[in-house]
C-alpha cells in the first residue's frame, strides 16, 4: 500500500474515533483515552499504513472481552446488596491480560475500558510479556467493617475466578483495592480452584508476593522523572513538588522524592489539600499517609490538625508555586482551569501519575505553553513493572531481594523514558514524551497482532 498523506491518516483517525463514539454511547472516559491515543498516532500511520490496511487501528479499539457480574452479598445488618463486577480483558497480543482491580462508587464499564486501553499501551513500555486488561467494582469500600469487604471479595472472586488464571489474565489492586482486598481474593481463589499460581499480583509477603510492589508505582514515577529532569538538565535536588492524593500511588512517590532531595509541599484528599511549607518529609509525616489512608476516613485535614499546617477545604493544590506538579489520585483531576493557573504560575514540569489525571484539552494547552509533560502510561507504569516482576518470581517459585526488584524497576524506568524520548524523535515530534510513549507502547502490540493475522 503507497503511504498515506497526513490528511488521509487524520481523516481516517476522526473516523475511527467517531465509530468509537457511536458504538459506546456515552461512555466519555473511554472516548477521551481512545483519541488521545490514536491523534498521537497520525505519523506512525502515515510512514506505515499497513497498520490501517489490515485492520489493526480497527481491532486495536475493540475489548477482545467485557465480563459484566452481579455480586451479592450480605451487610452487617442481614441486608443483601447487589454489585456490579467487571473485567475487561483488552488486549493479549503481547501476553496474559494484566491491570488492577478498582472498588469505588464512580467503577462504570467506560471508566473500566479506558483502564484497560491505557494498560495495553502501558504494560506494552515495560518490555515485559503482559497484555492490558482492568477490572473492579462500584462497591464502595469506604464505612465497611472489615468482614463485609471480605464477604464481598469472596463473592466477587466467586464469579472473577471462571475468567482469570496464571496464563490468562492476572489482576491486581488499583483505588479501594490493597494488600487487604488482595489477600481476601487470593484465598476465596485458591480456595474454590484448588492450586497456588500467581493469579494475582500485590499479594503479601507470606503468600507469594514481591518485594517493594507497595512502592513501586511511586517510586518508578520519581524514577522517571529524575531521568526527565536529567535530560532537560535539571535536577531533582532542591525541587518542590505539589503532589495530589495522600493513597499508595502518592505515598510512595513522596517517600522516593524526599530520599533524592526534594521537597513535597502538598498532598491531597477528596476534602481539600494541606500545604506544608517545611515538606511532607519526616519519616512520621510519611507514615502518617498510610495511617490516614488505612483509617478509611478519607480526610486529609486529619493531616493539617497533626502537623499544625495550614489546610485548604474543597480546592486542589494546582494553584501552588512549586517545580514539578504530581497529580495522584485519579482521573480527570486537571481540566482548563488547572492548567490555565499552571502555566500563569510559570510551571516547567507537569508529571502524570494517577491513570489519565488530566482533559485532552489541558494536556494540549500545557505543552503548547511550554510546560515538559510527561504521560502516565509511562510515568505509573513501576506498579505493574513490578506485577510481571512477582509473576516471574512465582513462576519461578523463587523471591529476589529488595536490592534485585529496585535494580530491576529501575533499568524498566530508564528503558520506558528512552524509548518514548527515541520514538518522539524518529517521528521528527521534538522532545514530546506524550505522543513518544504512545508511539513506543502501540508499535509493540500493533506488530504483534499483525503477525497473527485476522483474529
Ligand atoms: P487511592 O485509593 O489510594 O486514592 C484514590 C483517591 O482519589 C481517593 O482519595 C479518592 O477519594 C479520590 N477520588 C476522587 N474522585 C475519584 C473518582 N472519581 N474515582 C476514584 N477515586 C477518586 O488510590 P491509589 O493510590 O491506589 O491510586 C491512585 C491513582 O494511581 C489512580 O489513578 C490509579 O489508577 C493509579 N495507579 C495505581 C496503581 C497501583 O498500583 N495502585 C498503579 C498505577 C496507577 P474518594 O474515594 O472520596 O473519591
Ligand atoms: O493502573 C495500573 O497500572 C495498576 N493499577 C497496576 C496494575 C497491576 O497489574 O499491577
Amino acid at each position: 500500500m503507497a503511504n498515506m498523506t497526513r490528511a488521509e491518516v487524520k481523516a481516517y483517525i476522526e473516523g475511527v474515533v467517531e465509530q468509537v463514539k457511536q458504538r459506546n454511547p456515552g461512555e466519555v472516559e473511554f472516548h477521551q483515552t481512545v483519541s488521545e491515543v490514536l491523534e498521537s498516532l497520525e505519523p506512525v500511520l502515515a510512514k506505515s499504513p499497513e497498520f490501517i490496511e489490515k485492520g489493526i487501528i480497527d481491532l486495536i479499539v475493540e475489548p477482545e472481552r467485557v465480563i459484566k457480574f452481579r455480586v451479592p452479598w450480605v451487610d452487617d445488618q442481614g441486608v443483601t446488596r447487589v454489585n456490579r463486577g467487571y473485567r475487561v480483558q483488552f488486549n493479549s497480543a503481547i501476553g496474559p491480560y494484566k491491570g488492577g482491580l478498582r472498588f469505588h462508587p464512580t467503577v462504570n464499564e467506560s471508566i473500566m475500558k479506558f483502564l484497560g486501553f491505557e494498560q495495553t499501551f502501558k504494560n506494552s513500555l515495560t518490555s515485559l510479556p503482559m497484555g492490558g486488561g482492568k477490572g473492579g467494582s462500584d462497591f464502595d469500600p469506604q464505612g465497611k467493617s472489615d468482614a463485609e469487604v471480605m464477604r464481598f471479595c469472596q463473592s466477587f472472586m466467586t464469579e472473577l475466578q471462571k475468567y482469570i488464571g496464571a496464563n490468562t489474565d492476572v489482576p491486581a489492586g488499583d483505588i479501594g483495592v490493597g494488600a487487604r482486598e488482595i489477600g481476601y481474593l487470593f484465598g476465596q481463589y485458591k480456595r474454590l480452584r484448588d492450586e497456588f499460581t500467581g493469579v494475582l499480583t500485590g499479594k503479601g509477603m507470606p503468600y507469594g508476593g514481591s518485594i517493594l510492589r507497595p512502592e513501586a508505582t511511586g517510586f518508578g514515577a520519581v524514577y522517571y522523572a529524575v531521568d526527565m529532569l536529567n535530560y532537560f538538565g535539571d535536577d531533582i535536588k532542591g525541587k518542590t513538588f505539589a503532589v495530589s492524593g495522600f493513597g499508595n500511588v502518592a505515598w510512595g512517590a513522596v517517600k522516593k522524592i524526599n530520599e533524592l532531595g526534594g521537597k513535597v509541599l502538598t498532598i491531597s484528599g477528596p476534602d481539600g489539600y494541606i500545604y506544608d511549607p517545611d515538606g511532607v518529609g519526616t519519616e512520621e509525616k510519611i507514615d502518617y499517609m498510610l495511617e490516614m489512608r488505612a483509617s478509611c476516613r478519607n480526610r486529609v485535614q486529619d493531616y493539617a490538625d497533626k502537623f499544625g499546617v495550614e489546610f485548604f477545604p474543597k480546592q486542589k493544590p494546582w494553584g501552588v508555586k512549586a517545580d514539578i506538579m504530581m497529580p495522584c489520585a485519579t482521573q480527570n483531576e486537571v481540566g482548563m482551569p488547572e492548567a490555565e493557573l499552571m502555566v500563569k504560575n510559570g510551571l516547567k514540569y507537569y508529571v502524570e501519575v494517577a491513570n489519565m489525571p488530566t482533559t485532552n484539552e489541558a494536556i494540549a494547552y500545557l505543552k503548547a505553553n511550554g510546560v515538559i509533560v510527561a504521560p502516565s502510561k509511562a510515568v505509573n507504569a513501576g506498579g505493574v513493572s513490578v506485577s510481571g516482576l512477582e509473576m516471574s518470581q512465582n513462576s519461578m517459585r523463587y523471591s529476589w531481594t529488595a536490592e534485585e526488584v529496585d535494580e530491576k524497576l529501575h533499568m524498566i524506568m530508564h528503558n520506558i523514558f528512552k524509548a518514548s524520548i527515541d520514538a518522539a524523535h524518529e517521528y521528527d515530534l521534538g522532545d514530546d514524551l506524550v505522543a513518544g510513549a504512545n508511539i513506543a507502547g502501540f508499535l509493540k502490540v500493533a506488530r504483534a497482532m499483525l503477525a497473527f493475522g485476522v483474529c
